[in-house]
């Protein structure tokens, strides 16, 4: 038994934490180690402080015991894919340990065990190996969890952390049950109207800087509101304006309350997690995220240009 399992079985409540604006790899971390707790009676919830925004996982086995209210006793935290703990969403209660399961470089170790590993692709891949040095049984439902965080971290299969091991899982979860064509129906076949009518409203927000090197796109509320849509609906924008051959880095703008939030994402080996510290967020080499305190969207794409040198 590893010491993570150990930490775990000594535990009479344990709080499973996922991080704030959540993506696929944090939830379908928890939500596998969920099915698990579940299948072996130990008492646990899943938080997210954001769930309520957060629908496109539900076809996940217990995806929808997530929740927003945090129990009223727990003596373990285990997060998983949170790169600090500003990304829980709330305070923890001093001295309850934590088990801090991630693979973002810029993770604090703030854990009293932490499992990081920064060359894994997705959190998903960590918590594979959980079970599988634990000789935990994978069912099913698990391994559709696990797929679905591998998945989406390497953005099916193309990120350069993408390796034979990435493969190796995904070949294991086949052998327990997972069918990549029903998940490819789940996960892309299955977009809403709302998104094709935002999207075109993004791209049109397209402004290339730097001799096209850089290229930044937004969304305002009140296009939103015009399509129907959600932040998330949008996000597709991003890759494709990743995928213009000159460009290098891609930006995604939007307003969330007192705040311009920044998604950044970037290719031909450009570094962008050092662009994103600047601005006090954080995240990986290709894909990383922050705020800056404004609502004036033109402010924070003029702030943000102006540190990007001809080196990243
Ligand atoms: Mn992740």
């Amino acid at each position: 038994m590893t010491k993570a399992l150990e930490l775990i079985k000594a535990s009479r409540y344990i709080l499973i934490v996922t991080h704030i604006n959540p993506d696929p790899d944090t939830i379908s971390s928890a939500l596998a180690l969920s099915n698990y707790f579940h299948d072996a009676k130990i008492k646990h919830t899943v938080y997210n402080k954001d769930i309520k925004t957060f629908t496109a996982l539900k076809f996940l086995n217990r995806f929808d015991k997530i929740t927003d209210v945090l129990p009223k006793f727990y003596d373990l935290i285990i997060s998983v894919d949170c790169g600090d703990k500003k990304r829980f969403g709330f305070v923890p209660i001093d001295g309850i340990p934590i088990l801090n399961i991630d693979h973002h470089i810029s993770n604090e170790d703030f854990g009293t065990l932490n499992i990081i590993e920064s060359n894994s692709a997705s959190t998903a891949e960590l918590i594979y190996d959980f079970f599988v040095k634990n000789f935990l049984d994978i069912t099913k439902d698990i391994a559709k969890c696990l797929y679905v965080g591998i998945y989406s971290d390497t953005q099916g299969f193309s990120t350069s952390r993408t390796n034979k091991r990435t493969f190796d899982i995904i070949s294991h979860l086949v052998d327990f049950g997972m069918n990549p064509g029903e998940m490819a129906d789940l996960l892309l076949r299955n977009d809403s109207l709302a998104k094709y009518r935002v999207i075109p409203k993004v791209l049109e927000t397209l402004t290339l800087h730097k001799e096209g090197r850089v290229a930044t796109i937004y969304v305002e509320d009140n296009t939103l509101q015009e399509c129907g849509a959600s932040l998330r609906e949008c996000e597709d924008a991003l890759n494709m304006v990743l995928n213009i051959a000159v460009v290098d880095i891609a930006m995604f703008f939007r307003v969330l309350g007192k705040k311009t939030r920044i998604s950044i994402r970037s290719k031909h080996n450009t570094d962008v997690s050092t662009l994103a510290s600047k601005f006090e967020g954080g995240g990986h080499k290709f894909a990383a995220g922050c705020s800056i305190k404004t609502t004036n969207i033109q402010e924070a794409i003029s702030m943000i240009i102006k540190e990007i040198d001809e080196k990243n």
